[in-house]
């Protein structure tokens, strides 16, 4: 049988493991990437594992998050990260030189090599062919140290794309139309395959924006052929020598074909408060629009902002309306610039943000009380933005500009003028701030500089054979790493100090948990389906194992999430009879007996304090149960078993 392109990755990568669906399988990995606000964690955990040297062909480290330094505790971080990545072998990519995945795309990725990174938005690296994973801090520190990385295998499903996309019509279309037929949780346990005729119209930013929002679909990764269109785009950035072709077998068989056909498609937003709430932008024409913000790394490469530029070009943005850009890195500002489009973008009245993550992660920008934002960025997540009430819209840089004219929610395909943007045959490459690595002689003597706000790591406990712990908190679906442990400005400067952040753990949901829970001593959290959607912030589970949480039991758990609990060390459990879920109420005492046989068996008995009796599914690779039994992966690590 002929293998799709994933499988071929996948078994061209493979250390262990049956390429069975739903099977584990270990996987070599070749790139990894970190960005600053969880990069501070993972260097941390890679320096207590004591290698000296990465062992990856390229692990890159990105400064784009957490650019604002209010106080001392940004510029410790960055320091720290700078002279930690030197002296054990990994690039630096500045703070201002853009975000993560977009720099990455630019002039570190390859099509057929493995990346993980530890931001849920590493599958961007599958428009141009990689086979690109987010994951927990945790994780890309082990794979630094040379560890493979294990996921489930997963099925594959492939988007067969006809036609071409209509003028004002966008790749972020087809990302919100995917959303729109799958939902969040539509993609888990899947890997997302485009193909078909209608690929070949698609540049690599805008397959970019594609793949970079699979992550949304709660799929494990997303990715595109390597084609004539990637080969250009490597060119023009300097680096023909990076392409390989890679195509799936004419016999490839997919689980599930989902068919598109994109000149059928219409200007498309997901309304608050989740990426898959979608409807048609003509059907929201008289929404009063506060904010607009365009950048990301979903919207933020030159293509989208040409675009931006030729839309603003002569106009004024309506009075009413707040409109911000972020490019997505320097290179993009650059040439902004030097071609005069930036010029357009500014006269407008637009503001120019920095080349970094900014008010998608709540770093400055928030609306005003209710405000109606549209943002082309990939997450509406409530509380996301910074104001708690604000109205998140997600859109393409097209709805986006043509709404900041009119200050309405607006159509662009309403417009007559046509788009016709002329890319550069050549990118202007400059990488003087990205920053190489002390050489391995020298690395010795180099110093890692921290500065007070570099706490330590917390530590976990390792199970023993019963444990019984208080349902400190019960919540609904589709819980976000958002919910559990909140980002923004005034928190994520403290990304490197668990104790501090711990204050904030699931305040957007009840803001007494954290103290109640530290008072409980053990706890047990009870969630609903697709628990821990979103981020790929290990903090989400570290800080509740820090806060004494030992165990989660819910409907179902995002992929990147139960990761992480596994190796923070809390046991996650999904309900056997999901109908159990309505029995549970909070603050009762859970008893789990008999756990190390249980956890074999994949089954654990849970009785409550009023006698409710019920069961739990617990199926774990031998591997994770050993993790947990060791109280974490940096346990488990630690005691030989990378
Ligand atoms: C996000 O978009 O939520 C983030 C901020 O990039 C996170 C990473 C983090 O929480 O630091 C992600 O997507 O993984
Ligand atoms: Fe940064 Fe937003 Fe992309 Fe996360 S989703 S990496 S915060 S730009």
């Amino acid at each position: 049988m002929g293998k799709t392109i994933a499988q071929k990755i996948i078994a061209a990568h493979l250390v262990d493991g049956d390429m069975t669906p739903g099977k584990e399988v270990a996987l070599r990995i070749d790139q990894t990437l970190t960005q600053d606000a969880t990069g501070t964690m993972a260097y941390l955990e890679f320096e207590t594992m004591g290698i000296p040297r990465v062992k990856t062909e390229l692990s890159i480290a990105y400064v784009d998050h957490n650019t604002l330094q209010c106080g001392f505790e940004n510029g410790d971080d960055h320091r720290y990260l700078q002279t930690v990545t030197s002296k054990h072998g990994v690039w630096f990519s500045r703070p201002g030189n853009g975000i993560c995945h977009q720099v990455h795309l630019e002039r570190f990725g390859k099509p057929g090599k493995t990346l993980i990174g530890s931001d849920s938005h590493t599958p961007t690296g599958g428009g141009i062919g990689m086979l690109a994973f987010g994951a927990g801090g945790l994780d890309v520190a082990v794979a630094m140290g040379g560890g493979a990385y294990y996921i489930s295998m997963p099925k594959m499903i492939k988007v067969n794309l006809t036609g071409k996309l209509n003028p004002y019509v966008t790749a972020k279309d087809v990302s919100l139309e995917l959303l729109r037929i799958l939902s969040v949780k539509g993609g888990v346990g899947n890997i997302v395959e485009w193909g078909g005729p209608g690929i070949a119209t698609l540049s690599v930013p805008e397959r970019g924006t594609i793949t970079n929002m699979g992550t949304e679909l709660g799929a494990t990764t997303s990715i595109f052929p390597s084609d004539e269109v990637t080969r250009q785009f490597l060119a023009a950035q300097g680096r023909e020598e990076d392409f390989v072709p890679l195509a799936s077998d004419p016999d490839a068989e997919y689980d599930r074909i989902i068919d598109i056909d994109l000149s059928a498609l219409k200007p498309l937003i997901a309304c608050p408060h989740s990426p898959d709430n979608v409807v048609e932008v003509a059907s929201l024409k008289d929404v009063k629009v506060d904010q607009v913000c365009i950048g990301s790394c979903t919207n933020s490469s030159l293509y989208d902002l040409l675009k931006v530029a030729a839309m603003l070009k002569g106009k004024t943005i309506h009075p009413s309306v707040s409109l911000s850009v972020s490019p997505g890195s320097r290179q993009v500002l650059t040439m902004l610039s030097d071609c005069g489009a930036l010029s357009d973008i500014l006269a407008s009245g637009a503001r120019v943000l920095e080349c970094a993550c900014g008010p998608c992660i709540g770093m400055g920008f928030s609306p005003n009380s209710g405000g109606v934002s549209l943002r082309t960025f990939n997450r509406n997540f409530l509380g996301r933005s910074g104001t708690k009430d604000g109205q998140v819209y997600l859109v393409s840089p097209e709805t986006a500009v043509a709404s900041a004219l009119t200050g309405y929610i607006t159509d662009p395909t309403t417009i007559s003028e046509p788009l016709n943007i002329q890319m550069p045959e050549k990118f202007l490459i400059n990488d003087s701030a990205v920053l190489a690595p002390v050489a391995a002689e020298e690395a010795e003597q180099a110093e890692v500089l921290r500065g007070p706000n570099i706490k330590e790591f917390p530590k976990s406990k390792a199970f023993s054979d019963s444990l019984t712990a208080q349902l400190v908190l019960k919540v609904g679906d589709n819980i976000t790493t958002d919910h559990i442990m909140p980002a923004g400005a005034k928190i994520l400067p403290y990304r490197s100090n668990i104790p501090y952040l711990s204050k904030f753990c699931f305040e957007v949901c009840d803001p007494t948990f954290s103290e109640r829970a530290k008072a409980a001593g053990d706890g047990i959290i009870v969630g609903g389906s697709n628990y821990g959607q979103g981020s790929s912030r290990e903090h989400a589970a570290l800080v509740p194992m820090y806060l004494g949480i030992r165990g989660v039991i819910a409907k179902s758990f995002a992929r990147i999430h139960v990761a992480n609990l596994i190796n923070a060390g809390i046991l996650p459990m999904t309900f056997e009879d999901p109908e159990d879920y309505d029995k549970l109420e909070q603050d009762a005492k859970l008893t789990i007996s008999d756990i190390v046989s249980g956890m074999e068996k994949g089954v654990l008995t849970v009785t409550a304090d009023n006698g409710f009796t019920f069961n739990v599914n617990c199926s774990l690779t031998r591997r994770q149960r050993a993790i947990l039994l060791a109280g974490g992966l940096l346990n488990y690590t630690k005691e030989g078993g990378l």
